[in-house]
């Protein structure tokens, strides 16, 4: 073999190498992203859901109530009650992570989101931004309060 021989030999190696690599890939992301909510249908309100709204700002987290009463790091919900957060922000970015119902919904100022979820056990879990938004950064988490 000569010289060119070998570099097509070895860049027709390295194509296929990369194709497969990409299809292994491809299904696997097919595979795995069959349930997550598309953004398109992520602005109509579940009926029987209850709306909170969510402000993120730096560097804490306000949650307003259907009855207009808020709460600041602590939100308050319902076991077995349907719930639709809808999240902007005050200032920067920011991103709600609440890692116990695998949700995660970006606060962007002027363009709110929404994520519905219902909660299935009582319990304290944590939540918190995973944007970094700043020096106190750190101090954007609180707890998700589920009584019966
Ligand atoms: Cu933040």
């Amino acid at each position: 073999m000569n010289r060119r021989q070998v570099e097509y030999l070895f860049t027709a190696v390295v194509l296929i190498v990369l194709i497969a690599a990409a299809l292994v890939n491809l299904g696997y992301v097919l595979g795995h992203t069959q349930n997550i909510p598309q953004p398109a249908d992520n602005k109509t309100v579940p009926a029987n859901s209850t709306v909170i709204q969510v402000l993120g700002y730096q560097w804490a987290w306000q949650f307003t109530y259907a009855n207009n009463t808020t709460s600041t790091d602590t939100l308050y919900v319902t076991v077995g009650h349907e719930y639709t957060l809808q999240v902007t922000s005050k200032d920067v970015i920011h991103d709600l992570l609440i890692p116990s119902l695998g949700v995660q919904v970006y606060a962007v100022p002027d363009h709110p989101n929404q994520v519905s979820f219902e909660p299935e056990k009582t319990g304290k879990y944590i939540f918190e931004c995973v944007e970094y938004c700043g020096e106190d950064h750190y101090l954007m988490r609180g707890y998700m309060v589920v009584s019966q």
